[in-house]
């Protein structure tokens, strides 16, 4: 079985990316496979090194939106791609919105070692 730890590198890493076009969610959305069963409605993808991005576990401790406790925040703006499922997609045509971004980013770590397995939020 896939590891929580493995799953977010899936979602949410793309340290090579972003490919500058209007399509990139599209196409990493269904590459990544979160566009069966049904379209996930919203996902971040980080365009930094995985090391950047697992040293955030060590950075600010914050509570997470559903009050857990094991968030951190970057100390560092990182590059990142919003995807955004638009209204009129129809799975099994999912179709978004890409938005690219420079914001500080929220994750949730855990485990031994100590690593990122959700992506809470970008400020
Ligand atoms: P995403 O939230 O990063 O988009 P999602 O597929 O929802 O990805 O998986 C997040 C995982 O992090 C969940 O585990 P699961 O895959 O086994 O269901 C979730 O339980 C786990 N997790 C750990 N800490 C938190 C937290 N503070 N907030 C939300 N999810 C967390």
């Amino acid at each position: 079985k896939e590891s929580r730890a493995k799953k977010f590198q899936r979602q949410h890493m793309d340290p090579d990316g972003p490919s500058n076009n209007s399509n990139y969610c599209n196409q990493m959305m269904r590459r990544r496979n979160m566009t069966e069963g049904r379209c996930k409605p919203v996902n971040t993808f980080i365009h930094e090194p995985l090391v950047d991005v697992q040293a955030i576990c060590l950075q600010g401790n914050i509570t997470c939106k559903n009050g857990q406790p094991n968030c951190h925040k970057s100390s560092s703006s990182m590059k990142i791609t919003d995807c955004r499922v638009t209204s009129g997609s129809k799975y099994p045509n999912c179709d978004y919105r890409t938005s690219q971004k420079e914001r500080h980013i929220i994750v949730a770590c855990e485990g031994n070692p100590y690593v990122p397995v959700h992506f809470d939020a970008s400020v």
